[in-house]
C-alpha cells in the first residue's frame, strides 16, 4: 500500500511481500541504485562548476562521445552494485562486453544481474537538459556458483523482475517498478531521502503530445509519416504538440504524466532504429505496461522480443495506449 510522502525505503520493505523472491534481495537492489542516483545525481548537479563537462575523449561502443558524466555515472553504479553481494553480471551501454562479479564469498549466490544505460541522453548535459539513468534486472538463467554468460542477458523484457529510471530534472526522481504497478520517489536534496510523490503512476490511455525527431522525417517508412501527419492535421483533439527533448527518459515520463506517444521507428538512415533494445527499451516498455500504456516496435510488443545481442538496437513506439495503437495501425497499413 502506498503511501504519500512514505520514504523510498519504508516503501520497499512495506512492499518487499509483493517480491516473489527473497524479500532483503529486492530490498539490497533497490537500495545500492538509491546510493547510486543519489551520488550521480550530485555530480549531475555540479556539472557545470567542475570541469567534469565535456566528452572524455574516449569514445563508447556506440562509436560516440564518452562524456566524462557517461564514465562516473557508470563507475559510481558498477561499483555500488558490486559491493552489495547480490549482483553477477551487469551490462552496460558504456561497456563494449558484459561484466562478471565474482562476489565476495567462495560459492558465488548471486542471483541477479542488471542491464543499464547509466547517462542516458548525455549529449544535453552541457547544455543544461535533464538526463537520466535506466535500469533493467532479472534473475540469473544458469546455476548460482557458475560463471555468468551471455545467456544471462539476452533474455526477453518479459522476464525482468524490476526496471526502472532516475530523472535528473528539475527535481531528481527515482521511478521504478517490481511488476505491481509503477511508483515515483522524489529526492529531497536537503537530507538525501526519496519521498513517494507520484503513487501508481497510471499511463493516459489517450493524449495530444507526439515526441519524435522529426529531422529525420524524410527518412522514415511511409506509415510513420502517415502517423506524423495525422498528428499535425487539424480534427477532434488535433492537431497534437510536439514535444522532443532528445533525452528518452525526459520524454517518456513527460508523456506519462500528461498522456503522450514516443516515436524512435526504424529509418534509411538506422534500419533498426537507434535505441537499445536492452538497457533502454525493454525497462521503459516494463514501466509503460505496468502504467497501462504499450510499447512495441510498430508491429510486436517490446516486451516479447527475443534479444540476440547484448548492444542491438530495435524501432521503439511507446506511450498512450491508444495513441501507440493509432500509430502501428498506420504502419500495418502502409509499412
Ligand atoms: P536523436 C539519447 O542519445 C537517446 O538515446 C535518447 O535519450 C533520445 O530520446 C534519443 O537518443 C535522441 O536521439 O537521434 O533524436 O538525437
Amino acid at each position: 500500500m502506498a503511501r504519500k510522502n512514505q520514504t523510498l525505503g519504508e516503501f520497499i520493505i512495506e512492499n518487499q511481500a509483493e517480491f516473489k523472491y527473497s524479500s532483503g534481495e529486492l530490498s539490497r537492489l533497490i537500495n545500492s541504485i538509491r546510493l547510486a542516483a543519489k551520488v550521480v545525481n550530485h555530480q549531475v548537479n555540479k556539472a557545470g562548476l567542475v570541469d567534469i563537462v565535456g566528452a572524455a575523449g574516449e569514445t563508447n561502443i556506440q562509436g560516440e562521445d564518452q562524456q566524462k558524466l557517461d564514465v562516473i555515472a557508470n563507475e559510481t553504479f558498477i561499483s555500488t552494485l558490486k559491493n552489495r553481494e547480490i549482483v553477477c553480471g551487469i551490462g552496460s551501454e558504456e561497456n563494449d562486453d558484459f561484466i562478471t562479479i565474482e562476489g565476495h564469498k567462495e560459492d558465488n549466490q548471486n542471483k541477479y544481474v542488471v542491464l543499464m544505460d547509466p547517462l542516458d541522453g548525455s549529449s544535453n548535459i552541457d547544455v543544461n537538459v535533464s538526463v537520466g539513468t535506466i535500469f533493467s534486472i532479472y534473475r540469473r538463467v544458469t546455476p548460482p556458483g557458475t560463471p555468468v554468460t551471455m545467456e544471462d542477458f539476452l533474455q526477453p523484457g518479459r522476464n525482468q523482475v524490476a526496471a526502472g529510471y532516475i530523472i535528473y530534472g528539475t527535481s531528481t526522481m527515482l521511478v521504478y517498478t517490481t511488476g505491481h504497478g509503477v511508483n515515483g520517489f522524489t529526492l529531497n536534496p536537503a537530507i538525501g531521502t526519496f519521498y513517494l510523490s507520484h503513487p501508481n503512476m497510471q499511463f493516459p490511455k489517450d493524449g495530444t503530445i507526439y515526441s519524435v525527431n522529426e529531422g529525420n522525417y524524410t527518412h522514415f517508412p511511409l506509415g510513420v509519416k502517415k502517423y506524423i501527419k495525422y498528428c499535425q492535421e487539424e480534427s477532434e483533439n488535433r492537431p497534437y504538440t510536439s514535444r522532443y527533448i532528445g533525452s528518452l527518459v525526459s520524454d517518456i515520463h513527460r508523456n506519462m504524466i500528461k498522456g503522450g506517444i514516443y516515436l524512435y521507428p526504424k529509418s534509411s538512415l538506422n534500419a533498426n532504429g537507434k535505441l537499445r533494445l536492452l538497457y533502454e527499451c525493454n525497462p521503459m516498455a516494463f514501466i509503460t505496461e505496468q502504467a497501462g500504456g504499450k510499447a512495441s516496435d510498430g508491429y510486436t510488443s517490446i516486451l516479447d522480443l527475443k534479444p540476440t545481442a547484448l548492444h542491438q538496437r530495435v524501432p521503439f513506439i511507446c506511450g498512450s495506449q491508444h495513441m501507440v495503437e493509432k500509430a502501428e495501425a498506420f504502419m500495418a497499413e502502409f509499412g
